[in-house]
């Protein structure tokens, strides 16, 4: 039987301390507690709709604010998904959400709000991220501390990524678009194409 990818990380600063464990090729279960609900929230929407397993203790100087937790917890998740994928033997590559796919766009839409995340396992860090959130005093997440995440986990993972939020009324509904669609193309992505067998999918020869 084939082995699980798995992704294992225990990375503690003066700011933060996360316990990460991914798997890859999970079944949508999770254990996700980095004392910010709405961050858990998304981190449990990634594993369900990646069909992932994600495990997550995390901890951080929140009496600052949450930008420390938040964008360590994207570099760590980054980091998992790498080292998960070892040399990518056999792997898709490249994710496209291809729900509501039209003129070769990867479209994830959540009630109102409608995004567009496509990404390359390329082993080259670069993000491109275009999400206007709302301005919303009252909230208790900063909505705009994902794009932090998202630099940490482009990074940390070394892929290249793409992410607009195309439209949307609900700041909640909005990130939720983002982080299902991004799961549904990492999923796409990390999925072992059996007509490669374990080549790996680069003139390069290397990823
Ligand atoms: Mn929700």
């Amino acid at each position: 039987m084939k082995k699980n990818r798995i992704g294992k990380k225990k990375r503690v600063t003066k700011e933060t301390s996360i316990q990460m464990e991914l798997n890859l090729d999970g079944q949508g279960c999770y254990h996700v507690k980095t004392t910010i609900p709405f961050l858990d929230h998304m981190l449990e929407l990634f594993t369900k709709h990646g069909c992932f397993d994600l495990t997550v203790t995390a901890t951080g100087d929140r009496h600052v604010d949450d930008h420390h937790l938040v964008e360590d917890t994207g570099i760590v998740l980054g980091e998992v998904i790498e080292e998960a994928l070892g040399r990518k033997r056999g792997i898709a590559r490249y994710g496209q959400d291809l729900k509501m796919v039209r003129k070769a766009k990867a479209l994830t839409p959540m009630d109102e709000s409608l995004s567009y995340v496509a990404l390359d396992l390329s082993g080259r860090p670069f993000l491109d991220y275009k999400a206007g959130f709302k301005p919303q005093s009252k909230s208790p997440f900063s909505f705009e501390l994902f794009e932090d995440f998202f630099q940490g986990l482009a990074f940390g993972a070394k892929i290249n990524l793409h992410i607009q939020l195309l439209k949307g009324r609900n700041n909640h509904h909005m990130a939720e678009s983002l982080f299902k669609g991004f799961a549904r193309a990492l999923a796409q992505a990390v999925r072992i194409d059996p007509k490669r067998k374990a080549n790996i999918p680069s003139t390069k020869g290397k990823l």
